[in-house]
């Protein structure tokens, strides 16, 4: 049986993809949790693990794996059921596409890092940073609501795919924004029909952040 331990914050949405899929694939795993308001990511022993300063990392058999959609993709190899992406390649096509659409041109322009930088370095104040979030995150999701207008009760069909990973965090980042989510009615839909699973359930920040466990 592998160890698993999986470098996280409770927050990040990326390590929240790989929560997920850890969970959706029944696969045991080891939180270790990296304070990124802490600046813990940029410790020589995190860097070690990731040069990039991110989360989330994998350890799984010797191995350190690092970017989340490369650690999904490992894990549907590694844990091939239930399937992230379809083997059929216009399907498998369409998914990367819509991943990407979250993964590599909406979320990574409201990092912190990026957020940081523009207080630091540029003095963007915290209404001109967040409407620079909202902004991007707005366009990413009008784009994906589009590219979404052939979905079944997920992005990937009857089932949860890579995309549905992507999206459900994305909508947890836009709901902390306080973004308007009017706009985008398959996503939201969607969005519901895949936190009522319970590997998402399981997943989610508030089953692993500071006050989990906490009685109400
Ligand atoms: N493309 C990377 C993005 C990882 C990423 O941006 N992680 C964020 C948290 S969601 C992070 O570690 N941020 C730390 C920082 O910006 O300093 C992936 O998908 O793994």
């Amino acid at each position: 049986m592998s160890q698993i331990v999986l470098y996280d914050y409770w927050r990040s949405s990326a390590s929240y993809r790989v929560r997920i899929a850890l969970h959706l694939k029944g696969v045991a795993f080891e939180r270790v949790d990296v304070p990124l308001l802490e600046n813990a990511q940029t410790a020589p022993a995190y860097l070690a693990r990731n040069p990039q300063g991110l989360v989330p990392a994998l350890e799984i058999d010797g191995l350190v794996l690092t970017q989340s959609l490369a650690i999904l993709d490992y894990l549907d190899a590694r844990f091939p059921e239930p399937p992230l992406v379809s083997r059929d390649p216009a399907r498998r096509a369409r998914t990367l596409a819509q991943a990407l659409a979250i993964a590599a041109d909406t979320h990574p322009l409201n990092n912190l890092r990026v957020t940081r930088y523009l207080q630091d370095a540029i003095g963007a104040n915290a209404a001109a940073r967040t409407a620079w979030s909202r902004h991007w995150m707005a366009q990413g999701l009008a784009a994906l609501e589009s590219l979404a207008g052939d979905a079944g009760m997920f992005l990937g069909g009857d089932r949860p795919d890579m995309a549905d990973l992507c999206l459900v965090p994305q909508l947890y980042n836009a709901r902390r924004l306080e973004l308007p989510l009017d706009a985008y009615p398959i996503l939201v839909r969607i969005d519901a029909a895949a936190r009522a699973l319970a590997p998402f359930a399981a997943a989610h920040p508030d089953r692993v952040g500071p006050g989990a466990g906490a009685s109400p």
